[in-house]
């Protein structure tokens, strides 16, 4: 499974990393909150209570991970150049949650972070619990589908979810999270990114994110959900069967984008989202976002599902957030997120 990290605020006791790598991220944190300046081996070694050698092996681990760092005698070291990395001590630096990645748990390569963050829903893992990985191996989408999932270049991950509101509205997850993610998108890169309902983000009609959403419920409470997404962020080039449907953020911009500040954007709208929707239990103002930024709405469709295939105009959205096709015929039909795949008769829509 490679490399696991776990850093944790809110539960220490679930820190099972050793010593030295506990050393190095408190390296890292003091490097990274003195970027435009120089510290000392021993103002370092002093805070931490370990020998200057030491501090001076901790610093060449760090260089060999990528992180650029400046030494001048007499002045000290400086952090010049940060990797792209999905890496927990630069994340939490970017995070301006309150409870979302309070936990973090991130692989160098797992099967899918989705699975992973069941298991730890189901021995208990708190409410805003992340699962991140640099690559999954059998990354999944919805209806048995895959998600490709290649390492260093995009964000595979599950955040751990315990709503208060009942199962019916756990749609509404998917919502929110499309709306931060567009939010997100769209602040840090500047790109035009839209939704297609239910569950994708598309940029100039392709896709560059998936999420799926899965729960375990009784039929009045959600135990837990797991709000999975996957983007393809500084993604270079896709295998044949995607090129003409999938993009990235790098192939629409021409820039690298930085994950992790990505990823705590992403977080930090949709908790601001999330938290005002439990709060008030009112959707009216979200499903209208959602709405004004959906590409689905207005056009033409192919309901796909078990049962049949027809073809309508998509005409609005209830409030269980399921899609108004309107058929040739002039039938009115509300199609369920869960169970159909809507495929655009123009382009990739
Ligand atoms: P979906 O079923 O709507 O889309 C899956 C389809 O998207 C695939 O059949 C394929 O055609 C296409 N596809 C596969 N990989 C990519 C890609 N990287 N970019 C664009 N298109 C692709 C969408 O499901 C939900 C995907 C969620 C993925 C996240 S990643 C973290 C978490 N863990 C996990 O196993 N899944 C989620």
């Amino acid at each position: 499974m490679g490399s696991l990290f776990f850093i944790s605020r809110a539960m220490p006791a679930l820190v099972p990393f050793g010593g030295i790598i506990r050393m190095k991220a408190k390296i890292q944190e003091i490097l990274l909150k003195n970027q435009d300046s120089y510290v000392s081996g021993e103002e370092i070694s002093r805070r931490l209570g370990i020998s200057r050698t030491a501090v001076w092996k901790y610093i060449n681990n760090l260089r060999e991970e990528g992180f650029g760092i400046k030494s001048v005698p007499n002045k000290g070291y400086r952090l010049e150049k940060i990797p792209d990395r999905l890496d927990p001590v630069l994340l939490r630096h970017c995070l301006l949650t309150r409870k979302l990645g309070q936990a973090i748990e991130i692989h160098e390569a797992i099967d899918s972070t989705n699975t992973r963050a069941k298991e730890l829903a189901q021995t208990g893992a708190p409410h805003g619990t992340l699962v991140a990985a640099e690559e999954q191996i059998k990354g999944r989408g919805r209806l048995g589908r895959s998600w490709e999932s290649p390492p260093g270049t995009g964000i595979w991950m599950s955040l751990i979810l315990r709503p208060s509101f009942p199962p019916r509205f756990a749609p509404r997850i998917t919502v929110i999270a499309a709306l931060a993610a567009v939010k997100a998108i769209s602040s840090i890169t500047g790109l035009d990114a839209a939704i297609k309902w239910p569950n994708d983000i598309i940029i100039n009609y392709r896709k560059v994110c998936g999420i799926l959403t899965e729960m375990q419920a009784d039929p009045d409470l959600i135990e837990y959900a797991v709000l999975g997404m996957g983007i393809n962020v500084n993604t270079e080039s896709f295998p044949a069967e995607l090129v003409n449907s999938a993009t990235s953020l790098y192939l629409e911009s021409g820039a690298r984008t930085d994950r992790c500040r990505l990823l705590a954007g992403i977080l930090g709208f949709f908790e601001g989202i999330y938290e005002k929707y439990e709060d008030t239990g009112d959707f009216t103002d979200i499903l209208k976002e959602y709405k004004e930024r959906c590409i689905t709405l207005g056009q033409r469709v192919r309901v796909v599902s078990a049962s049949g295939e027809f073809e309508g105009i998509a005409e609005g959205l209830t409030q269980d957030c399921e899609l108004i096709v309107v058929s040739d015929n002039g039938m009115k039909h509300t199609v369920l997120s869960g169970d159909v795949s809507v495929r655009g008769i123009c382009g990739y829509v």
